[in-house]
């Protein structure tokens, strides 16, 4: 069976992975987890701590963390230029743009999620940990608005697995109302824009929101974690 990707809802950053994966445009599905409600322990046994995204690989393994699975998608087919072989400058600067995206963009944002699950009376903690949140994405985005001001993409003069991963994650400035990244960051915001203009991303979107989707015909359905039972047992 070709692979599986668990994406998390809402607003997860496996979003870039699912991007990835209709850019390759080899066979895959997906499986939804809903992060705020499940805790399906049969999830746990694919994702010990239960994190998304994870990659059922064709063997039955599984792979965590978005940036080993970002790299993954862009070696089944370096001739799709999403990612570049190893050991080269190229692949060198997509590495450590992802990184930055991983630990600087995607970290600063931690503190916010915690808010956003708080309990509504939480006022005082929910201020603290989004006022934390902001102070640490605006260097982050500052940094990327830099990165941005010459190329016309993340890593390259073309699109990579960064770009895909960035656009999963940049968007939870806006979305957990924290930014305006017209305003603020214009290059960046420009950047998001002409993503969010492309085909895969907009069935990114949605997935996300259960919507019907138009894909690459690389997408070959969602299935259940029920239905993965066998296959997760062999
Ligand atoms: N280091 C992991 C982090 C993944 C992560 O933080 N996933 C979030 C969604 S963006 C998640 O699953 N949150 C639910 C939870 O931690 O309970 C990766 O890069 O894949």
């Amino acid at each position: 069976m070709e692979p599986v990707l668990f994406y998390g809802v809402p607003h997860g950053c496996s979003f870039g992975s699912i991007v990835a994966l209709e850019w390759l445009g080899q066979p895959y599905r997906l499986c939804r987890i809903d992060m705020l409600a499940s805790r399906d322990e049969r999830y746990k046994r694919i994702n010990p701590k239960r994190q998304t995204p994870t990659l059922l690989l064709e063997d039955g393994e599984t792979l965590s963390e978005s940036l080993a699975i970002l790299h993954h998608i862009a070696a089944r087919d370096l001739g799709q230029r999403l990612g570049f072989l190893q050991a080269t400058r190229a692949f060198d600067r997509l590495n450590s743009a992802l990184s930055f995206l991983h630990t600087e963009l995607h970290g600063a944002f931690a503190p916010a999620w915690t808010a956003f699950k708080l309990p509504e009376h939480a006022t005082k903690e929910k201020d603290m940990l989004r006022k934390l949140a902001r102070e640490r994405a605006a260097e982050t985005y500052a940094h990327l608005e830099h990165m941005l001001s010459n190329p016309a993409w993340l890593a390259g003069d073309h699109r990579t697995v960064a770009d895909a991963y960035l656009i999963g994650v940049a968007r939870w400035g806006e979305d957990l109302n924290l930014f305006d990244l017209k305003r603020e960051y214009p290059l960046l915001h420009k950047h998001l824009q002409k993503l969010q203009a492309d085909k895969a991303v907009a069935f990114a979107h949605a997935i996300e929101d259960g919507q019907p989707a138009t894909s690459s015909d690389a997408f070959l359905g969602h299935v259940t974690l029920d239905e993965l039972q066998p296959r997760l047992a062999a």
